[in-house]
């Protein structure tokens, strides 16, 4: 898989449910969204150069928020991740929206990703740069044949920065 992968899934995917997902209620089905509960629910997956990342609670939070939020920070070229795997069934045809509350330095950027089905799809990482948290935001829906959540997965993509992500949110739209 490669960031292109990724932003090209996301662009495919999420154009046609904006109208769903708009004046939708939505329960989150992410568990220790905003990080009130420590890492909790969340797993650091580093395949490479794990000696080069880090991931650690940060007291940025959004605007509004009190709690942490999460860093990640590299030194090194890398893709790193923070993964939760939902323990919760779905099936094909349902819509879900998947956002986070993001900002960046250095050269890192973030992405949202979900892993359905074996593919993936995820936010566009240019969208996710920037020193003030801003909320990205994607659409998709269940394939045929799939009846479960891989994982819903927090990316840093760069060599020289850290990105912060905060109030993950998965809800499923009407
Ligand atoms: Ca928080």
């Amino acid at each position: 898989m490669s960031a292109c992968d990724i932003v090209l899934a996301g662009l495919m995917v999420g154009g046609g449910f904006l109208q769903a997902a708009l004046g939708a209620e939505s329960v989150n089905l992410i568990k220790n969204p905003g990080f009130t509960d420590g890492m909790a629910n969340w797993k650091a997956e580093s395949k490479l150069f794990p000696e080069g990342v880090t991931h650690e609670l940060d007291s940025a939070a959004k605007k509004g928020d009190t709690g942490s939020s999460l860093k990640i920070s590299t030194k090194l070229q890398i893709i790193t991740r923070m993964i939760q795997s939902p323990d919760f069934a779905v099936a094909p045809g349902e819509k879900y929206t998947l956002s986070a509350w993001v900002k960046t330095s250095g050269s890192a950027q973030a992405a949202v990703v979900v892993k359905l089905g074996g593919k993936y799809t995820g936010t566009n990482y240019k969208e996710s740069v920037g020193p003030d948290f801003r909320k990205v935001e994607m659409f998709f829906v269940i394939p045929d044949g799939v009846t479960s959540l891989s994982y819903i997965a927090l990316y840093l993509k760069g060599s020289d920065g850290s990105v912060w992500f905060d109030d993950v949110s998965l809800a499923k739209q009407p």
